[in-house]
């Protein structure tokens, strides 16, 4: 079991990194005041297979940069509302869009406002009119590069599960999700039992194949829309969409029973280890950050009752 673990979450990765480049086209917002000229961008940008949705109005880019999540953002320079660059420096100040490619696409032909409006959050200037072959490279080159730099960043490179603060990210998603379409929402804390002495008795290295095999575990039992992460050392973070904390916690179980029966060969003897773990269903006008904070204490209430054990 433990030889072929190491291959096996390699592929499981690449298996995550090649859906993330084939099979997901890539997805641009485009704000415009015009929709004569969005509607032309679109039109350029589908018929090489990139998904659009397009805003006349910006002042509704927050919300649907969280909504669609694009791999790129074009930005018209001369609306009514605001210019382009002011939109792009509001976009930059939020921590999980410093790293959306910004391009603006304008008639403006003077280069020094084009270099200005660069320097203010921006990653590339187009005129129109453009080619269609040019628009279409540019978005592809850069909307590529930073999916690539996103994937490598919300990794934890142990385990390739979701790092911590990507987990929180997926959380907010699914807790903004949960409440507009008023599905349940359940969040999962789980940390392994008496880790230390693992370390202490059988290496550091035996400490981490002990959580890399669980990070498998995990992935390999829960459904491909829950998401995993790895909350800190030992400690893991599972976000449930549309699952009750009942529902959750049934799954859990079985994950928990099942990890505690594997034996990690070992010297003197096999190693064999347990986790605890702490579930929380959303429940009403409830924050994310309450609802980790609740299965954060359901898990110290499972460690508290002996350990080895799931508590909602
Ligand atoms: P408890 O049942 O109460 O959780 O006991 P514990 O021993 O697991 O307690 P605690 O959570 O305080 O200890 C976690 C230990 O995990 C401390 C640290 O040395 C170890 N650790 C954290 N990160 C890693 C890691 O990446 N690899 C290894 N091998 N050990 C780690
Ligand atoms: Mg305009
Ligand atoms: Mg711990
Ligand atoms: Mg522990």
């Amino acid at each position: 079991f433990s030889g072929s673990l190491d291959a096996a979450v390699l592929l499981d990765r690449l298996d995550d990194l090649t859906r993330l480049y084939q099979q997901d086209p890539y997805k641009v917002l485009i704000v415009d005041d015009s929709r004569a000229q969005a509607t032309m961008t679109e039109r350029m940008l589908n018929s090489a297979g990139i998904v659009t949705r397009s805003l006349t109005d910006p002042i509704r880019v927050m919300a649907e940069l969280s909504e669609f999540q694009p791999d790129l953002i074009i930005l018209d320079m001369y609306m009514p509302e605001c210019l382009g660059t002011e939109l792009a420096k509001v976009i930059r100040q939020h921590e999980r869009y410093v790293g959306v490619p910004i391009i603006y696409l304008s008639a403006e032909g003077d280069l020094d406002k084009q270099l200005e409006a660069m320097s203010e959050g921006g990653d590339d200037f187009l005129t129109k009119p453009i080619k269609p072959r040019h628009l279409i490279a540019t978005v592809r080159n850069r909307a590529a590069r930073a999916r690539n730099l996103k994937a490598r960043m919300v990794r934890d490179s142990l385990t390739g599960l979701y790092n911590h603060t990507h987990i929180l990210q997926l959380l907010e998603d699914a807790h903004l999700r949960a409440r507009r379409d008023q599905q349940p929402l359940s969040f999962a804390m789980l940390d392994i039992d008496h880790f230390k002495q693992v370390n202490d008795r059988y290496g550091h290295p035996m400490g981490d194949r002990v959580i890399k095999s669980l990070a498998l575990f995990l992935k390999q039992r829960l459904r491909k829309s829950d998401h995993i992460g790895r909350y800190g050392g030992e400690e893991f973070a599972v976000v449930l969409p549309d699952t009750d904390a009942a529902a959750a916690a049934k799954v859990l179980d079985d994950i928990r029973r099942r990890f505690a029966e594997i034996h990690f060969p070992a010297q003197p003897q096999d190693l064999s280890c347990s986790f605890s773990c702490g579930i929380a269903q959303l429940h009403g006008k409830q924050e994310a950050k309450a609802l980790a904070s609740d299965a954060d204490q359901a898990l110290y209430r499972a460690k508290h009752a002996g350990r080895n054990r799931v508590v909602v």
